[in-house]
């Protein structure tokens, strides 16, 4: 069996975070860690290789752009984090002349493996890694939904004292203010959730506003996200074919076209294999579609 390697490159808090995930989770042969700060990078390596002999055998060293080579994923995290009361979008500037250097450099070393967005605003940064490499799209993969998904999964859990994997539940849309719950899917084993509509309010609120909540009691999130990022790499190294909500470029869905956003996929070794074109309501549709255009809005303002 070929080895597997992964470029985590910005390796802040959620960087720094999803690369001990992938090491505890023993995901991978090869663990490459880029950052601008290239003492962050190293200091995390070195901290890293001192754990393994508590784990495996993982290769972890602070590399160069040129150990993008041969990579089957690059997760891609750099940029700066949000701060208390500045929106995702505020974001988008400082992180697109950011990814313009990185991407840049990628593209000189590997040209076949799959790209892994988490930085933010993640639809509109997924939007422009693609557009800036001409990749297929099903190679350039941005963390979209899932988390959001998680967390309202985790509340409806909660709500109804049943453990979180077992309910079923989707975020699609931006991730972001403009995300929308899909009630009228979300059930425990083919039951719909019969929980009030104030309740459901409650959830979806909690859900949509989890990360400012986090943001402004320590200053950024990354536990949940790493392990999102982890279950992504996962399915791809794995070739599950596991159904995921990650942001992929729509055509024709639900008559949104040509924007990234969070839709259910099937991920396996191509990346995005197919996009699950799921029964849902007229009032969703419309949502979708608000959501789809705030994110138009901000592609036409930055002229991509
Ligand atoms: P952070 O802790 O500031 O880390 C960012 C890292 O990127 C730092 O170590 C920087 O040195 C590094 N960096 C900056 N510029 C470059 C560059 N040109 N090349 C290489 N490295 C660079 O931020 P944090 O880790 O908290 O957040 C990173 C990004 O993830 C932000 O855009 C967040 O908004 C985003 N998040 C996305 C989530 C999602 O669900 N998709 C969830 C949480 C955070």
């Amino acid at each position: 069996m070929s080895k597997t390697k992964i470029v985590v490159i910005g390796v802040g808090a959620v960087g720094s975070t999803t690369a001990y995930t992938l090491l505890l989770r023993e995901r991978t042969d090869e663990l490459v860690l880029i950052d601008a700060n290239e003492n962050k990078a190293i200091g995390d390596a070195i901290d890293m290789n001192h754990g393994l002999p508590f784990l495996g055998k993982t290769k972890v060293w602070a590399g160069t752009y040129e150990d993008c080579r041969g990579a089957n994923i690059i997760i891609i995290t750099a940029g700066t984090a949000q701060k208390p009361g500045e929106s995702r979008t505020d974001l988008l500037k400082r992180n697109i002349s950011i990814f313009e250097g990185v991407m840049d450099e990628v593209m000189k070393y590997n040209t076949d493996g799959i790209l892994l967005i988490a930085s933010n605003p993640v639809d509109i940064m997924s939007y422009f890694s693609w557009k800036k490499s001409q990749w297929p799209v099903n190679r350039i993969i941005g963390s979209g939904t899932l988390l959001d998904s998680a967390r309202f999964r985790y509340l409806i859990g909660e709500r109804l004292h049943i453990d979180s994997r077992s309910v079923h539940a989707h975020i699609i849309g931006e991730h972001g203010d403009s995300e929308l719950p899909l009630w009228s899917l979300a059930n425990v084993a083919g039951t719909p959730i019969d929980i009030s509509d104030e309740d459901k309010e409650e959830i979806f609120t909690n859900t949509r506003d989890a990360a400012y909540q986090i943001i402004n009691a320590k200053g950024a999130t990354y536990y949940a996200i790493a392990l999102a990022l982890d279950r992504i790499c996962t399915a791809i190294l794995r070739d599950e074919g596991s159904v995921l909500n990650v942001s992929t470029m729509l055509q024709n869905y639900h008559g949104v076209s040509d924007v990234y956003m969070g839709v259910p996929c099937i991920v396996d070794a191509q990346g995005v294999r197919e996009v699950l074109n799921l029964d849902i309501s007229e009032h969703e549709r419309e949502l979708l579609h608000r959501s789809a255009n705030k994110l138009k809005e901000l592609i036409t303002s930055i002229s991509m």
